[in-house]
């Protein structure tokens, strides 16, 4: 039993947030076979829907953006919408060239109805502009509205939803912040994004990322299931996801658009897009959580921020992720073998000391 538990939980370690999702094209294998999973749900229960599941069948063709964007066959370029200054080519889709005062953006025609998902964004920034003269960077949004230009890169201020912003640039100089910086934000339509500040006021999250003009391919995933909001990047050409943001609270509607905009300003960049695709996350509810109507929902986010998480912080950790539930079960599991083991050891010790008692008797 012990030993099926520990391999389990390397399972959970080999296979958890650590390691990018196998249903990206051109990565290693498939997850493991049937037999490690059933002995797996059966150690984990309920803890199990949790883990990304990235599983190609689990694609949603139709919220999603392929190469060859005009394939024969391929729809993609049917269901997705482009505004702006947005280009397309074989390879990438262009949002913004590394010219001034530019902005573009790519819309999914759909509305998408998935209470829980994750979207892996293969994206490149770049451009001729040396350290700190390049901008204004990506924004990935679920929102609302679609196709609506604005100042928000490249895309409406006020907007109603959720925008993951990866910011090259820093407008407020005052920052001790590494850029690029990539943070989140959810609104309805109330807050106003602030450009100068870099978005500080409004942000929930954040982290420093090194995504601009890498020579390798730069990946970020965005994962919303069960009010649990997180962003991964893969930027090191590992195969790895690296955690960035992990809130909980978050509440979003279905029915929304996902989509990406940049903008240029004096300074510019190349802001490409080369996929995106959404996977289906098989998460269970409950039946009161079916029977509402998720299309109503107000996108709010209901944990409390203390004053101090808007402190700056050099190393752009804005904040450990809270102990979710595949963690509290590593940590009783740890704690159970730790016992076994000292259970084990104590009686040897005790047994080996009887013997030799017996023997000076
Ligand atoms: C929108 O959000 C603001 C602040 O986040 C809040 O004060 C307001 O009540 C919200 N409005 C609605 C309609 O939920
Ligand atoms: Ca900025």
């Amino acid at each position: 039993m012990a030993a099926a538990a520990a391999a389990a939980a390397g399972w959970i370690w080999r296979w958890g947030w650590g390691r990018r999702c196998p249903g990206r094209s051109g990565l290693r294998g498939p997850g493991p076979g049937p037999t490690i999973l059933l002995l797996f749900l059966l150690l984990v229960g309920p803890v199990a829907a949790d883990i990304t599941d990235g599983n190609s069948e689990h694609l949603k063709r139709e919220h999603s953006l392929i190469k060859p964007y005009h394939g024969i066959g391929s729809s993609s370029t049917l269901l997705w919408d482009f505004q702006g200054s947005t280009m397309l080519t074989s390879q990438y889709v262009r949002l913004t060239p590394d010219e001034r005062s530019k902005e573009g953006s790519i819309w999914n025609h759909l509305p998408c109805f998935l209470k829980d998902w994750e979207m892996h964004v293969h994206f490149k920034v770049h451009g001729a502009g040396k350290k700190n003269l390049h901008g204004d960077g990506i924004a990935l949004w679920y929102t609302r509205d679609r196709l609506v230009p604005g100042p928000v890169f490249g895309s409406k201020d006020n907007f109603h939803g959720l925008a993951i912003f990866l910011d090259t640039y820093p407008n407020d100089e005052t920052t001790e912040r590494v850029f690029p910086y990539i943070s989140v934000m959810v609104n309805n339509g109330s807050l106003s994004y602030d450009h100068s500040k870099d978005g500080r006021w409004t942000e929930l999250a954040g982290c420093t990322a090194d995504f601009r003009n890498r020579d390798h391919d730069t990946f970020l995933a965005v994962r919303y299931s069960r009010g649990r909001l997180t962003v991964m990047t893969d930027l090191e050409d590992k195969n790895e996801w690296k955690n960035c943001i992990d809130i909980t609270g978050v509440r979003l509607p279905t029915g929304y658009y996902f989509g990406a905009s940049a903008g240029t300003g004096d300074l510019s960049d190349n802001h490409d897009i080369i996929s995106m695709k959404l996977f289906q996350l098989m998460v269970e509810h409950t039946p009161d959580e079916e029977s509402i109507d998720w299309t109503k929902i107000e996108p709010s986010v209901s944990f409390l921020k203390s004053p101090k998480d808007n402190v700056d912080d050099p190393t752009g950790n804005f904040r450990s992720g809270p102990l979710t539930g595949w963690r509290v079960f590593l940590l009783l599991l740890c704690a159970l073998l730790g016992i076994i083991v000292c259970a084990v050891v104590g009686a040897v010790v005790f047994q080996k000391r009887q013997e030799r008692n017996k023997r000076f008797y």
